[in-house]
């Protein structure tokens, strides 16, 4: 842990009081000087710190920016999820960074994130819009031990914790559309590209790249998106901090990354059956150039949709784009 994730570790614990320099100094096992050079320093970066000379440190506010040390404070309690962190100014697409990452064999939990993404990708090599200091835009890096046929489990468990992670920030309830899809009031808010390296009978490597819409007003989405997309401040009618909600995802992520890990994956699906719009529909779904029509009945262990199909067969789907039929 560097020194400013314990510095800020301990300013957020004292909440609205001081943390004297004497404390922090032994604390951290530095000299009180090199404490100030620090506090100095994140003051730079638009951290609001009050200094007086008899209590010490007051963290008084926080600026909307993505700073490593800042959200590793935040998710200090995280088993994988989280436990490496690394900010970029701009990059392609984090996925790809990520990818480079488990090449050089780092260990599963790093999470990449960009302030804007150049060659921010969704599905099918579908273009995901990504401004500066906009939204959330990240990805995982995870070697779950599961066959590759139930990556799709990786897809749930990040619908789910970017439910509840939305939920529980915003104050405003989201659904999910299966398999990789956020909406609120039917528009789109965030998206997973789930992306994998397999053998034919074990995962390598996973990637969840994760895009969050957070605080675009509406006229700030290209005019092609504006009926279909949306953002949490525009629902939501504030500003979301994007540090906090971000902390919040990655919690969220750790908490059921370790439920399925301990192979209670049922538990997961049953929470995501509930929020999940498409279950319990009629859906068309676009899986190449094949369409499967029928009613969504459920998910399978594997995280697969269960579609019942026209002609009465239950199909498995792994992917695709769903339609909801009237
Ligand atoms: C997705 O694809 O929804 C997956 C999005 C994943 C983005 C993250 S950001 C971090 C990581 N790095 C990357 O390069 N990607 C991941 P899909 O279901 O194929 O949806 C793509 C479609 O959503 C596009 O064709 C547009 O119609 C629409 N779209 C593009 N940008 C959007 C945005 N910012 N908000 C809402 N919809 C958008």
């Amino acid at each position: 842990m560097t020194t400013d994730t314990r510095i800020l570790i301990a300013l957020r614990g004292a909440g609205t009081g001081f943390v004297s320099g004497a404390e922090l100094s032994q604390q951290l096992g530095i000299t009180r000087a090199a404490i100030w050079a620090r506090i100095e320093e994140l003051r730079k970066l638009g951290y609001d710190i009050a200094a007086s000379p008899h209590q010490g440190y007051r963290l008084i506010s926080v600026p909307d920016v993505l700073h490593a040390d800042d959200l590793l404070s935040l998710v200090q309690g995280n088993k994988v999820v989280g436990r490496d962190i690394r900010v970029f100014e701009e990059t392609a697409s984090t996925n790809d960074v990520v990818e480079k990452l488990a090449r050089d064999r780092v260990k599963e939990g790093v999470v990449v994130f960009a302030e804007s993404q150049s060659k921010g990708r969704g599905r099918l090599g579908r273009k995901w819009i990504s401004p500066p200091r906009k939204g959330l835009w990240f990805s995982v890096l995870l070697r779950p031990n599961l066959r590759p046929q139930a990556a799709t489990q990786l897809t749930v468990v990040a619908a789910t914790a970017l439910f509840r992670a939305i939920r529980d920030v915003t104050g405003v309830t989201p659904e999910i559309k299966w398999p990789n899809d956020i909406l609120i009031k039917g528009r789109k808010v965030a998206g997973v590209l789930t992306e994998l390296s397999a053998e034919l009978d074990h995962i390598n490597h996973l990637i969840l790249g994760i895009g969050v819409d957070v605080n675009q007003t509406a006229t700030e989405f290209p005019p092609e998106l504006r009926k279909t997309a949306t953002s949490l401040k525009a629902e939501a009618g504030r500003h979301i901090h994007r540090a906090d909600l971000a902390a919040a995802i990655l919690r969220e992520l750790d908490r059921d990354y370790a439920r399925i890990t301990s192979l209670d994956f049922a538990k997961v699906a049953d929470e995501w059956q509930q929020q999940c719009t498409t279950i319990g529909q009629r859906v068309a779904i676009q899986i190449g150039d094949r369409v499967i029509q029928g009613h969504a009945e459920a998910l399978d262990d594997d995280g697969a949709l269960l579609v019942r199909t026209q002609y009465g067969r239950l199909e498995r789907v792994i992917g695709g784009d769903v339609t909801l039929q009237k």
